[in-house]
């Protein structure tokens, strides 16, 4: 194909350690966009009975795709400790190693049984203790302007990655001919003007005032900002992201009334996602503060997130903030 292929083009990006790690990973969500694919003809569908460290049922493929990964991440030789939604500590891979990962490894998983797009999201930090011994909490505890790479597979109408290492964003297709990722979104820049707002408008009743005033305005006529503005819920982060990174919008897992911590997690949804999003000319906040400046304490802890278009961006904190 007379495109650059997934490797080749990080290869040039510089880093042969990240490289190697990014192909191992992107190896293994190969597999797992096998597994997807096919989900309906085997035994992978449904709960495995069990719950995560987050009190979620575990579904089959939660389970199935952790192992995928942390097993290729293990054979780059270069991941050294990896941090997953699916497991309750830090895990040492390489000890030689110099970078850690956070990953999602199945996001959306709510939706394997209906085929909607779901993903992987992940984010690659350099360790801060000297490669050799395990991995320690302060290497996977940074903030989200020290990522060194972040992205996400999206397995849907077709199966890509989404990747930026700090210098803008591509995006990458997989050819199901010959099973190798190509360039086919270079230098992906998010719509400065979005028309798209993607929330699960069910809760409206437990937002703030501000939050409500917020979605009235996008439902209200006006043609001067092309209102209204068309409400877009999948309910998988990494295919209403994915959809508004491409066509404009804002995406909102807000916190609820009287509280501060929203869902979605930050280490392995919200600063990946919001590193890609920055990169691509947008913006994401918990409401307050920028997320890539939050200091992480906790491998699992919760945020707040409202991330997309500038003007949407714009508004929407507006609102929140009066
Ligand atoms: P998961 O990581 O357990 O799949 O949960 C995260 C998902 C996101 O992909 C999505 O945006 C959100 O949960 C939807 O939540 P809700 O059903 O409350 O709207
Ligand atoms: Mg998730």
């Amino acid at each position: 194909m007379n495109r650059p292929s997934f490797p080749d083009f990080v290869v040039a990006d510089g880093d042969l350690d990240l490289t190697k790690l990014l192909v191992a990973l992107a190896e293994g969500c190969k597999v797992i966009s096998h597994l997807v694919n096919n989900v309906g003809l085997s035994d992978i569908i449904g709960h495995t009975g069990s719950s995560n460290v987050h009190g979620e049922d575990v579904q089959k493929l939660d389970d199935l795709t952790n192992k995928i990964l942390t097993d290729y991440l293990t054979a780059s030789e270069t991941c050294a400790g990896f941090v997953s939604e699916e497991n309750e500590h830090i895990l040492t891979l390489n000890a030689g190693g110099k970078f850690t990962i956070a990953v999602d490894p199945l996001d959306g998983s709510s939706n394997i049984d209906v085929a909607a797009p779901i993903g992987t999201i992940f984010c690659v930090h350099e360790r801060l203790t000297a490669p050799g011994g395990d991995v320690e909490g302060v290497d996977f505890l940074q903030k989200g302007t020290a990522t060194r790479a972040a992205g996400y597979f999206i397995y849907g109408s077709s199966t890509m990655l989404i990747i930026s290492t700090g210098r803008g964003v591509n995006g990458f297709t997989l050819n199901t001919a010959d099973n190798e990722f190509y360039l086919s979104h270079p230098n992906i820049m998010m719509p400065e003007k979005g028309k798209i707002y993607s929330i699960n408008q069910g809760n409206a009743q437990k937002y703030d005032d501000g939050l409500r005033n917020f979605l009235n305005y996008c439902g209200e006529v006006d043609k001067d900002t092309s209102r209204p503005y068309s409400l877009r819920y999948i309910g998988s982060m990494v295919g209403d992201i994915h959809r508004n990174l491409i066509k404009g919008g804002i995406f909102i897992y807000p916190a609820n009334k009287g509280e501060t911590k929203g869902k979605l997690r930050l280490l392995y949804e919200c600063i990946p996602m919001s590193f890609i999003v920055e990169q691509a000319g947008g913006k994401a906040s918990d409401g307050k503060m920028r997320i890539l400046e939050i200091q992480p304490t906790d491998f699992h802890e919760r945020c707040a997130i409202f991330i997309g278009s500038k003007n949407l961006m714009d508004k929407a904190l507006e609102f929140v903030n009066q």
